[in-house]
């Protein structure tokens, strides 16, 4: 890590070219890197891109409350009444995100995005008729995730400014079957399917769309983006609740190789409607009325753009989310930060 940061440091210090040379591409005409689907290409243009993001929570949140375990155990689930007896303590995600941009015209640009996921939660389980400890269990899920293929077209010339409308496709590649094993209160170790939010994939054929603005000044930028995303069908009696972003930013030019932004971002998911029957018990993340809930995260981002020799043209770069307000429904765990680290070039 202090490598990459001194690697970071040289890079962006060593300046050879003056800003004032408008033909250069400049690093923040990309937005911060969390920012999918955010620029167009010219025709005949493509990309690769690759992003690793890691994400972990941990603690509990009731209804936008903190809340600690004790009282938690007295909190019931909405379908069958019972107390939850296994608490989740920690989650943590790590993503691998693999996408690929094509414009066939400078009106379109088709995006193709994949990953792979890894998702690791540690819980407590309580015995059946009190808040004594009967032990600690790890659950783990990992395989590809869902697909998606998008395109994006322009639309300066209906709104006079800079901008795209995104229209996707989001694939059920990842699976909504996976199984984990866990410990009961009664210290007997069931494998059973994985709680919905252990799950890789949403399960169903996802309508997404988005639009997005772009306004570039000498010196700093400034962007908008707002995510739709609805289940077109349910896969096993459930689907994920429509979600709804939107999201803002500010960039900074230090130089013709860097820039650094600030991005706030309010989003909003429903909770996860139907039900699979083969996902229940006494843990919080088995209950459907345990998802979505609204929420700002604040970012703060770097991006490196290469312009000389065997560097020109690779962009690389970094950005970290802290969640500022979490208002879930019912009884979740809590964010605590986030980081994406990101490559991408274009040909
Ligand atoms: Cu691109």
């Amino acid at each position: 890590m202090k490598t990459l940061l001194l690697f970071v440091l040289l890079f962006i210090m060593t300046t050879s070219k003056i800003l004032a040379d408008h033909k250069l591409p400049k690093p923040d005409s990309h937005a911060p890197i969390g920012v999918m689907g955010d620029h167009l290409h010219l025709s005949d243009e493509y990309m690769i891109s690759y992003r690793f993001m890691k994400m972990s929570m941990e603690e509990l949140i009731n209804n936008g409350n903190n809340i600690n375990n004790t009282n938690s155990l007295s909190l019931t689930n909405s379908r069958t009444g019972q107390t939850y007896r296994i608490l989740p303590k920690e989650m943590n995600m790590e993503m691998h995100m693999l996408g690929g941009m094509y414009a066939p015209s400078d009106n379109l640009t088709i995006m193709l995005m994949t990953n792979y996921i890894k998702k690791k939660m540690s819980h407590t389980t309580y015995n059946m008729g009190g808040t004594a400890v009967v032990g600690e269990f790890e659950a783990e899920t990992k395989g590809i995730g869902d697909t998606s293929i998008t395109a994006m077209i322009n639309s300066k010339s209906i709104f006079n400014i800079k901008s795209h409308l995104n229209i996707g496709l989001s694939l059920p590649t990842g699976s909504v079957t996976e199984t984990v094993e866990v410990l009961m209160p009664n210290s007997s170790r069931p494998t059973i399917r994985a709680p919905y939010g252990m799950q890789l994939g949403s399960g169903t054929y996802d309508l997404k769309g988005a639009f997005t603005i772009n306004k570039d000044f000498e010196n700093f930028g400034m962007g908008f983006q707002s995510n739709y995303k609805t289940a077109l069908n349910d896969q096993n009696g459930w689907s994920f609740g429509n979600y709804f972003d939107i999201t803002s930013w500010t960039s900074f030019l230090i130089n013709e190789k860097a820039s650094i932004a600030g991005r706030l971002k309010y989003y909003n998911q429903e909770e996860i409607d139907g039900r699979d029957n083969s996902i229940s018990g006494r843990n919080p993340t088995q209950d459907t009325k345990n998802y979505g809930g609204d929420g700002f995260d604040l970012s703060l981002s770097l991006n490196l753009l290469g312009q000389n020799n065997y560097l020109k043209g690779h962009r690389l770069a970094f950005e970290y989310t802290l969640p500022i307000k979490q208002d879930n429904n019912g009884l979740q765990m809590k964010k605590t930060g986030s980081i994406i680290i990101g490559y991408q070039k274009a040909f």
